[in-house]
């Protein structure tokens, strides 16, 4: 990779840009779990171990993001960081997206004690999460805004994920859906707002080759996830 100078700050960045959407192939939509998911082919038990062991990964992004807010030292970035956590938190009891998966939870017939209590968590998907707010925690804050930047490949999964629940799986009642129609809109303004951070931010040949690294370790870390989830609730 090319750093600034040789061929301009145009060149570099839109190579940082290309390594990065380059990750896409590592991303876990190509994981046999979410194939499955996505052609109806997963049973009820299924869709609720996925469910409810993705909600230890919703409840720790809001830890993960306050991780990044706290090492930031740009205000401006801060600014719109901060929505990243209103959208998933809310404001009041009820709103947010964590409140979207509980209904989710009920949609697919768990309870949310069951969610919370976190009783049905793998610890395959407790450990990769807990690397995720560890890394957010422990590496610079660009490195951590850069492994966000999965949600550059995440709308057409949630597409897929929506058409594919609303068609296969009847049984899930659609208000349980909401969480992935407003990841439609929010993903894609996140991700942009991340890229450009990585961009402003990683000038240097090493520091643009650290956030690529950055954004594969996140890539392990969601198939890390799945495959822990497959694994846990095999066909
Ligand atoms: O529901 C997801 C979510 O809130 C986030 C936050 C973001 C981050 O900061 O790392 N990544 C992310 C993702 C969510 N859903 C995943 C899915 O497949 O449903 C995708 C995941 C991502 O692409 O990183």
């Amino acid at each position: 990779m090319t750093s600034i100078g040789s061929g301009g700050r145009a060149t570099a960045t839109d190579e940082l840009v290309e390594a990065l959407r380059a990750q896409a192939r590592f991303y876990h939509d190509r994981h046999p779990f979410h194939t499955r998911m996505n052609q109806g082919r997963l049973s009820r038990r299924q869709i609720q171990g996925w469910v409810a062991n993705r909600f230890y990964y919703q409840v720790n992004i809001p830890r993960k993001d306050a991780a990044i807010l706290s090492n930031c030292p740009d205000i401006d970035v801060r600014r719109r960081w901060l929505r990243r956590i209103v959208d998933h938190d809310g404001t009041r009891s009820g709103d947010g997206g964590i409140e979207a998966w509980l209904c989710l939870g009920d949609a697919v017939g768990l309870t949310r004690e069951e969610l919370r209590d976190q009783r049905h968590v793998t610890p395959g998907v407790r450990s990769a999460v807990d690397d995720y707010v560890t890394f957010a925690r422990t590496r610079p804050w660009v490195e951590a805004v850069a492994s966000s930047l999965t949600e550059l490949f995440a709308p057409d999964l949630m597409a897929e994920r929506l058409a594919a629940f609303e068609r296969f799986y009847p049984w899930i009642d659609g208000a349980g859906l909401a969480y992935f129609r407003a990841r439609l809109e929010q993903a894609p303004r996140d991700a942009e707002h991340a890229l450009e951070v990585v961009a402003e931010h990683c000038r240097s040949a090493e520091e643009q080759q650290r956030a690529v690294a950055a954004l594969t370790f996140k890539c392990d870390v969601l198939w890390r996830m799945i495959d822990a989830i497959d694994q846990a609730y095999p066909e």
